[in-house]
């Protein structure tokens, strides 16, 4: 058991620090340390509402598209795939949120893309298909010494430990193997936020959904970021009109780096 209410405050022998001074340091710090952190929003409760419109919306016109039995077949029922590209501003204004992109780019070296934006519901007494553990760069067992890619998941729903919200292992993004179960009993911790934050992860962080056992889904939206040279879960640039998008939201979203064609292609890039 562990517990941190009153940590001493002074120390010695230190010759250097981290200082923070912000919100978005203390965040920094922190997913860079143990692979996790909670980045608050101050979204409104109207904005939520909003949000909630739209994840709602956008989920029967899925469910519409592609049938929810072919859905459930393929074990996608709870999943929407890419849903800024049907067409409601809300979900790429999520994606291209301005203190998540600082943050982003503060934790990946170089430039970062957006490699997918999922919505994601965890139903009430049922397994998902988020509620095992796993590394947002799955099958990789590596350590880097500074990101490669970032989750942040939004909650859309308040995150409690009765409707299973997300476990992770602490620092795990720091060694190469899955942990032993008895590790894993004694060091996984429960990430409880408010609507509204992000949680923010490296994605070699081991994470899991956890089990709801309330009578109301609990409802997010996942938005992995890489460096530019991992494709993207769904070719971004081929969907959506950038029409509205400013230069550095293009290269976010990845119209910067379609492959070249050709090896002429190629040249006109230099
Ligand atoms: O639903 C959750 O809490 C976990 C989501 C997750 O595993 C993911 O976004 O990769």
């Amino acid at each position: 058991m562990t517990t941190k209410n009153n940590p001493p405050k002074s120390a010695y022998g230190v010759l250097e620090r981290v200082v923070t001074t912000t919100h978005t340091d203390e965040v920094v710090e922190q997913v860079q340390n143990v692979g996790y952190a909670i980045l608050e929003t101050g979204f409104s409760e109207e904005q939520l509402d909003g949000l909630r419109a739209s994840f709602q919306k956008i989920r029967e016109l899925y469910i519409d598209t592609f049938g929810a039995e072919f859905l459930k077949k393929l074990d996608e029922f709870h999943t929407i795939r890419a849903p800024m590209f049907y067409g409601d501003s809300a979900f790429l204004g999520l994606a291209l949120n301005r203190d998540l992109m600082t943050i982003v780019g503060r934790l990946i070296k170089g430039k970062f893309i957006l490699n997918q934006q999922n919505c994601l519901i965890n139903p009430p007494n049922k397994d998902y298909n988020q509620g095992a553990w796993h590394r947002d760069l799955p099958y990789q067992h590596f350590v880097s010494s500074s990101p490669l890619a970032i989750n942040a998941l939004f909650c859309i729903d308040d995150f409690t430990t009765s409707n299973g919200a997300t476990y992770v292992l602490p620092a795990s993004h720091k060694s190469e193997e899955f942990p032993s179960p008895s590790y894993i009993q004694n060091n996984a911790i429960q990430i409880s936020a408010k609507a509204g934050s992000f949680i923010i992860l490296d994605c070699m962080t081991f994470h899991s959904g956890g089990f709801n056992s309330t009578p109301i889904e609990r409802r997010a939206i996942n938005h992995v970021f890489t460096i530019p040279y991992f494709k993207q879960q769904v070719n971004i640039p081929a969907n959506l009109n950038p029409e509205n998008l400013d230069d550095i939201e293009k290269q976010i979203l990845g119209f910067s780096y379609a492959e070249p064609k050709s090896v002429t292609d190629y040249f006109s890039t230099r």
